[in-house]
């Protein structure tokens, strides 16, 4: 027989974020978080951000899916299908409600202490992501977010807090949630804190000025320094710490055999993945970048002292979000983008109901593209399908779709085990039905747990086991020999 591939520690779980699980998004003292000024949307209308939070009250976003209250619930379930590590995060503003405070907000400090205390009851242990779409807005409005170069030591501030206080209970963190696609997008705002001109949540503006894109860069630039200070200083504070960046893992293929578009492709994969990846994991600026910023007058400021910083601030794996692949052509992705896609559609691959190509070998490719590039460990911290669901008279949740999705997924990962990625862990998304962060909406769903909640708030919020439930059960009891 043929032996199991997947290591004895591997690490089963699943993923959350909090302004997505959450709701509570006023209570015990939290400020409020770029997410919470974000409406909800969908294509015909897109998601804006808002300076009113009067009028988006009821959105899906304030209310998540209850886990502020309802958090022992759910562990105890995590546990049920048997996760060995919950992949979840802090939200920055219940610790520093304006970012900007002198002080940390010692209620949410408790809060999220009981949450790990309850995961280490179960024995299931916390990967945490110190920032995923949370940035308290005082910082975007008051300091244009991430590209004012005060903010890293904001973070730096809020990391030492939340890396004292967990000190034992916390081992695996991740810095910046999908820290590429945020703010490389010239639009996007939940990573980088920079309200957009036009308030838009685009993802891709090629009608972006120099100045408007030198603004990202920059931010992006003090992320960099603020992810490599906060490695260091983790270290130091529990040299058991293992910190890791996460990365929206975006897999590229040329769309016909052109050498122009194996070209565009291969400049894909190095903007939208190696720009950030090379920084945080080699400690410097791909060799390509200077061109890249020249040819489309990006300008921006690296303080002397920056470079050894990024040196000496390399993580110590690598994270990253899978969905979905993409083709890349000379011609670009143009009208196909539309502003809720990312690149064009693969003509030989199935979609999701949002459009997204299903490409389980894709992952198997970016896992070994990852590997030869870096040799540093691989964690999947995202993966998973958005579905329209129904609970049925009895109570019972038939998300065929997504034992088939996450089945070929874990498959690809098996494959590359074998190949000989070191693959530490998989943490599909989402643990339970939380609130899309694309859309605001509660009705597109990825949990293993429905939640019973619409997008207006209205339902008991209620937990029911899906059909995944009782696969993902099977699959972590055999170590991924059952699927
Ligand atoms: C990733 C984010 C998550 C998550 C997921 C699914 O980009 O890190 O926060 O929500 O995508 O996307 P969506 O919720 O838009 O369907």
């Amino acid at each position: 027989m043929k032996k199991n591939i997947f290591p004895e520690n591997f690490l089963w779980g699943g993923a959350v974020a909090a302004t997505q699980c959450e709701g509570a998004w006023n209570k015990d003292g939290k400020g409020e978080t770029v997410l919470d000024h974000c409406t909800a949307g969908d294509r015909e209308h897109p998601r804006i951000v808002t300076d009113s939070l009067e009028s988006i009250y009821s959105y899906p976003t304030h209310n998540g899916c209850h886990q502020y209250e309802r958090y022992e619930e759910d562990i105890a379930l995590f546990a049920e299908m048997g996760f060995k590590t919950y992949r979840l995060s802090i939200n920055w503003a219940r610790i520093y409600p304006n970012g900007d405070d002198l002080e940390p907000n010692q209620r949410g400090i408790e809060h999220y202490r009981k949450l790990f205390q309850c995961c280490r009851k179960y024995g299931i242990e916390p990967t945490v992501t110190m920032t995923h779409y949370d940035m308290p807005w005082n910082l975007c409005k008051k300091y244009g977010g991430w590209s004012d170069r005060r903010v890293v030591e904001f973070f730096v501030r809020y990391a030492r807090t939340i890396f004292t206080e967990y000190k034992g209970l916390v081992k695996r963190w991740l810095t910046f949630n999908e820290i590429n696609f945020g703010t490389v997008t010239y639009g996007g705002i939940v990573t980088s804190g920079i309200i957009p001109e036009n308030r838009k949540i685009v993802m891709d503006d090629p009608n972006a000025t120099p100045e408007e894109k030198s603004k990202r860069f920059q931010a992006l630039h003090n992320e960099f320094v603020a992810s490599a200070k906060v490695v260091q200083l983790g270290h130091e504070i529990d040299p058991e710490n293992q910190i890791g960046c996460m990365q929206c893992g975006f897999t590229y293929y040329p769309l016909t055999s052109k050498p122009e578009d194996i070209l565009a492709a291969q400049h894909d994969m190095e903007i939208w993945n190696y720009y950030c990846m090379d920084v945080q994991c080699k400690g410097k600026y791909p060799y390509w970048a200077k061109r890249f910023w020249e040819e489309n007058d990006i300008r921006f400021s690296i303080a002397e002292e920056d470079l050894a910083e990024l040196r000496e601030g390399t993580v110590d794996f690598i994270s990253f979000s899978y969905y979905k692949s993409d083709c890349s052509s000379e011609a670009g992705a143009g009208e196909q983008n539309n502003g809720t896609n990312f690149g064009i559609p693969n003509p030989h691959l199935p979609q999701t109901a949002w459009g997204w190509c299903i490409d389980p070998k894709g992952l198997r490719y970016l896992l070994n593209d990852f590997y030869a590039r870096y040799e540093l460990p691989l964690m999947i911290v995202e993966n998973g399908i958005g579905e329209y669901e129904i609970k049925e008279a009895d109570n019972r949740i038939h998300d065929q779709a997504r034992i088939e999705y996450l089945r070929e997924h874990v498959i690809a990962i098996r494959e590359a085990l074998q190949d000989g990625v070191p693959v530490i862990g998989y943490t599909p998304w989402s643990a339970i039905d939380i609130v899309s962060a694309g859309t605001g909406e509660m009705k597109k769903r990825y949990g293993f747990i429905y939640v019973d909640a619409d997008d207006s708030g209205n339902g008991s919020y209620d937990r029911y086991r899906k059909d995944s439930f009782y696969w993902y059960q099977k699959v972590i009891s055999s170590n991924g020999e059952n699927l």
